[in-house]
C-alpha cells in the first residue's frame, strides 16, 4: 500500500503534468507514493493526458469530475479516493517543488508534527512566484487574518501546498465548506487547536505553462471564508454574495435610471427598461467575477451564454417579485411587506435558478 498519496487537483494543466509526475518520481524514490490527478474536465484535455500517464506508470490515478467545479472540493474528494494513511496537496503547475515532501513526510513520521506546511514566508522561504506585488502584499495581510482566526502560529496559512494524515481530513470532510481554495484554513480553523503544525521553508516557484486560473483575490476569501465559518449555516455564503451584489446592481438600476429620466428620455418605461438591463448586467459581471470566480466563465460564448441565461433567469424572478408583492399588497394592505416578500421570493429564485443554469452543470 502506498505510504503517502500525491493529491494534484487540476485545470488546464496538460503540458505540466508529465513533467510534474517525473519530478515526483525522482523526488520519492525509495517511498512508496501515488498520485492522484483530480481534474475538472479540462478543455485541454488534461484528464486525458493523466489516463494516458497512468497507463504506464501504475502510481498515476485520475480522478475525473464532469460538471463539477472547484479546487477545495477536488482536493477532498482526492482526500477521500486514497487508502494512503498521508497525504501531500500540491500544485500541479510546478510552484510547488516536490523535493519538500520527504522531509515533511518524514516530521509527521517521528511525530513531530500532524500538519507540515510549506510556508512561502518561513525563514529561507520566498514568494518570488507570485505574480506581483499586490497578491504578495495581499497574502501577508490574509495571512495575519488566518492566524487570527485559528489561533496557529502559521506564516503561511493560505498556503497550497501541505502534507496531513488523510483521516484527519476525512474525518473533517462533511464539515469542510469546500467552496473556494482556502482549504487549508478550513482545515486549521475546524481542527481549532488539536493539529501540531510544523512548516517547512519553500521558494514558491513560477508556473511552468499555462496561466493561474486563481487570481486568488486573497483578501476577499478570506473574508468570505470567515462569513462561511460563522453564518455559513444560517444563509449560505454564495447566497450572502449574490444578494449583496443584488443590492449593488440596485443602485446601479437608480443611477442608470436617473441619468436617463427625464433628462434624456421622458418616456419612463424607456428608461426603466434599460437600468434594469444595466443592472442585470452589472450583476451577471459582478457575479462571475466574484460570488462565482471559483466557476468564472472565461470563454467568450461562455459568457454571452451565461449572460442571456442569467437576464432570463431574472426576468422571471421579477415577475415572480412583482406577483408576489401585488398579491400580498391586494391581501394584507401592506405595501413594504409586500415590496420585502416580493424582493426575497425573487432573489432567492433568481439564485436557484442561475446557481443551477448559468453557473452549474455544463455551464461552460
Ligand atoms: N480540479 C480543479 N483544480 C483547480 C481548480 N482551480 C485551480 N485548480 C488547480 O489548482 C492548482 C492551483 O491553481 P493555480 O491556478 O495555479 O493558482 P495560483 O497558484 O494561485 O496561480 C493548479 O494545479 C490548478 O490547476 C478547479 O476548479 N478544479
Ligand atoms: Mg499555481
Amino acid at each position: 500500500m502506498p505510504e503517502i498519496a500525491v493529491i494534484l487537483p487540476t485545470l488546464n494543466e496538460r503540458e505540466n503534468l508529465a513533467p510534474m509526475i517525473a519530478r515526483i518520481e525522482a523526488a520519492l524514490a525509495g517511498i512508496d507514493w501515488e498520485a492522484i490527478v483530480v481534474d475538472d474536465d479540462s478543455p485541454d484535455g488534461t484528464a486525458d493526458e493523466a489516463r494516458m500517464l497512468a497507463r504506464t506508470n501504475r502510481r498515476v490515478s485520475v480522478i475525473h469530475r464532469v460538471g463539477r467545479r472547484g479546487l477545495a472540493s477536488a482536493v477532498i474528494e482526492g482526500v477521500c479516493a486514497t487508502a494512503a494513511p498521508v497525504i501531500a496537496v500540491m500544485d500541479a503547475d510546478h510552484q510547488h517543488d516536490p523535493a519538500l515532501i520527504p522531509q515533511m513526510l518524514e516530521k509527521l513520521r517521528v511525530g513531530e508534527a500532524d500538519l507540515v506546511v510549506a510556508s512561502r514566508f518561513a525563514e529561507g522561504g520566498s514568494a518570488q512566484g507570485l505574480s506581483s506585488a499586490n497578491r504578495e502584499r495581499g497574502s501577508r495581510i490574509a495571512n495575519r487574518l488566518a492566524r487570527m482566526l485559528t489561533g496557529v502560529e502559521l506564516t503561511d496559512p493560505m498556503s497550497g501546498y501541505f502534507v496531513i494524515g488523510t483521516e484527519r481530513v476525512r474525518a473533517l470532510a462533511p464539515r469542510l465548506s469546500g467552496i473556494g481554495f482556502k482549504i487549508l484554513l478550513d482545515i486549521l480553523s475546524l481542527s481549532r487547536g488539536q493539529l501540531r503544525v510544523a512548516e517547512v521553508p519553500m521558494q514558491f516557484g513560477q508556473r511552468l505553462a499555462g496561466e493561474s486560473k486563481l487570481d486568488r483575490a486573497v483578501a476577499f476569501e478570506f473574508l468570505a471564508g470567515l462569513y462561511e465559518r460563522y453564518f455559513g449555516r444560517i444563509i449560505p455564503t454564495r447566497f450572502a454574495m449574490f444578494a449583496t451584489v443584488g443590492g449593488a446592481g440596485v443602485l446601479v438600476h437608480l443611477a442608470v435610471l436617473s441619468m436617463l429620466y427625464p433628462g434624456m428620455t421622458a418616456t419612463f418605461w424607456k428608461a426603466q427598461a434599460i437600468a434594469t438591463f444595466s443592472a442585470m448586467s452589472f450583476n451577471f459581471w459582478l457575479n462571475n467575477w466574484l460570488t462565482y470566480r471559483d466557476k468564472r466563465l472565461r470563454t467568450l460564448p461562455a459568457f454571452v451564454r451565461g449572460w442571456a441565461l442569467f437576464c432570463a433567469a431574472c426576468s422571471v424572478g421579477a415577475l415572480a417579485n412583482v406577483g408576489l408583492a401585488s398579491l400580498i399588497e391586494a391581501l394584507v394592505g401592506h405595501w413594504l411587506l409586500a415590496a420585502i416578500a416580493g424582493i426575497v421570493v425573487g432573489s432567492v429564485w433568481n439564485y436557484a435558478l442561475s446557481n443551477r443554469f448559468v453557473w452549474g452543470r455544463g455551464s461552460r
